[in-house]
Formats: C-alpha cells, structure tokens, sequence
C-alpha cells in the first residue's frame, strides 16, 4: 500500500489559529471518534493544548460497538479524565457537557475573575463532528458541517445561551503519520480526504478487518455465504449481488470500494470499533 498522509496548508494554519487563541479560552474540547479514541487523538494538539482544562467527548458513540466505548471510558476515568459519549446528531450526551460546562463557569465566577462569559475551544481531527457537536449545542445550524473531512475552513465564535461561547476550528491532523496503521484506520473512518486514497486498498483492507473483528455484521449486511472466502472474493461477490460491473464484463472495485465505505461511515454495517483498550489493529 502507498503511504498516506495529509497535511494541506489550512491545517498548518490551523496550528497558528489554535495556538494563538488558547490565550482567550477557559477550557478546551477534544472531540475524538468514539471508534478509534487513540488515532484520532492528535499528537499536535495534545501538545497545543495541555496546560487547559480539557475535556474529551467520544463522538459518533452512536456508530460505535457501545460495550467497547464503554470500556474506553473506564480507561479514561482510571486516569482522572472525564470522558463524555457523544451523539452530536441527536444530542445524547449533551446534558452531561453542558453539567460540565456549568460546573467550570460557576468555578470560574467564584473566582471572581470573570468579566465575560465562559469560552470553549473545540478542537479535533478532521470529520469526527466538532461543528455539528457546535450546532447540536446552539439548537441551530450555526457552523457548516458535511460527510467529509475539511469542512471549516476558518475559526468561528459561536455563543449558546447560558452565558457560553464555543469557538470552531477546522480539522487538523499531524505533518506525518509515523504509523500507517493510524493513517489507516483514520481512513477507514473517513478523517482522510478520499481523493488522495486509494479507496479500493482502504476497502480491501476494511473487508479484511471486519472478516477478523465483526464477521457476522459482514455477513449479514452483504448476505455472504462463505467467509472464508479472500477480502477480493468478498468484493467480487458484492459486485455481483448488487450489478456494480463495469461495461466490458469487469467488476467496478472502485464502486464497490466506495460503497462499502459508505456504508461503514454511515453506521449501515453495524456499530463497529476498530480500536479496543486491551489490543489495537
Ligand atoms: N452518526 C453520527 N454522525 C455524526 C455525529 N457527529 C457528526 N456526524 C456526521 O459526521 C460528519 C462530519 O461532521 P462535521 O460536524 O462537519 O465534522 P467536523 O469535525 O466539523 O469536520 P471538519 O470541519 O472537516 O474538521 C457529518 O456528516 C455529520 O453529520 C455523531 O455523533 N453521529
Ligand atoms: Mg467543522
């Protein structure tokens, strides 16, 4: 497989726009991907922002194998941090944020320090739900969201009312992967732009994975009869159930890669983590 990394200039920038801000912020979010909390943790950022008080939300809980979240959560709290699961579409998970949140601004008043009202950075990877999270929060469509990574593009104040204000950043990721198992699995999930992936070696390795991690959800989703069967012959056989042929007789794998991403991305697979406290792909 071709190594992968993405780090266009707006991330770059993004570091500047981080750094600078943490000045006028009381507490940082981390919004990470409830599926993978250790690679979608950005390195960059954990470094950004470690003097702040930070919390860290497990978004897309919804997608995700909730046992294992659970799990992650209890690893989080042997450590003494609050980790919060996140559905930042429906809104699970808010209450437990905003107790948080109420929690912090009133500590900050006793203090008597405060002239303005209480102001939180969100900050996280790309494509794991800082501005929907943001939206969800206000009760309105406040911040522009989208089913790819790269979405904001620039930093954006937003107030909520109980004296809130929550600043958006767009997504960032590292100057280099020194994992490519990391830059995989952030594909899988769809934090990688995939126009610079080759999607029908993500697919491939994808199939392989969920052959490993969750075989009865494949089964079941692709009606496959055999699982024995190589991550290529899986694909072949979706090709086959659902017409994706190309003309000339050939099986279109970059339709079939990109629909079984899709599917994976938009929760129609099942609730799957790729990455568990005890052992990690
Ligand atoms: N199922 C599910 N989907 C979510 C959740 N949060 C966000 N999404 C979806 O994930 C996609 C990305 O959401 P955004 O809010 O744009 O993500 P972002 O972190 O702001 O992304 P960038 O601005 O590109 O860094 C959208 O299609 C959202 O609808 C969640 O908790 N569950
Ligand atoms: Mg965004």
């Amino acid at each position: 497989m071709e190594n992968i990394n993405w780090y266009p200039g707006h991330m770059k920038k993004t570091r500047e726009l981080i750094k600078e801000n943490l000045k006028l912020v009381d507490a940082v979010i981390e919004v990470l991907d409830a599926r993978l909390p250790i690679s979608s943790s950005n390195p960059v950022i954990d470094e950004l922002v470690k003097d702040k008080k930070r919390i860290i939300l497990l978004n897309k809980y919804d997608l995700s194998d909730s046992v294992i979240t659970e799990k992650w959560i209890q690893v989080y709290r042997k450590k003494g941090i609050t980790a919060i699961p996140m559905n930042s579409v429906s809104g699970d998970g808010l209450k437990q944020l905003v107790h948080i949140l109420d929690e912090l601004n009133e500590q900050i008043n006793e203090k008597g320090k405060r002239i303005r009202p209480l102001r939180v950075m969100i900050v996280g990877i790309p494509n794991v739900g800082k501005s929907s999270l943001i939206n969800r929060f206000a009760g309105k469509r406040s911040a522009r969201i989208g089913n790819k990574p790269g979405v904001t593009r620039g930093k954006q104040w937003i107030s909520i009312k109980g004296n809130i204000q929550l600043l958006d950043t767009p997504g960032i990721l590292w100057p280099k992967f020194e994992d490519q198992q990391t830059a995989l699995k952030l594909a899988f999930v769809g934090s990688i732009k995939d126009e610079i992936l080759n999607i029908e070696d993500i697919a491939f390795k994808f199939v392989e994975f969920l052959q490993m991690n969750y075989p009865k959800l494949l089964k079941e989703r692709y009606k496959l009869e055999d699982l024995k069967n190589t991550p290529l012959e899986i694909m072949d056989d979706v090709c086959m159930k659902r017409g994706f042929i190309r003309s000339g007789g050939k099986n279109d794998y970059e339709r079939v890669s990109k629909t079984i991403m899709d599917e994976y991305r938009s929760g129609k697979i099942g609730k799957i983590s790729i990455e568990k406290p005890e052992s990690c792909i």
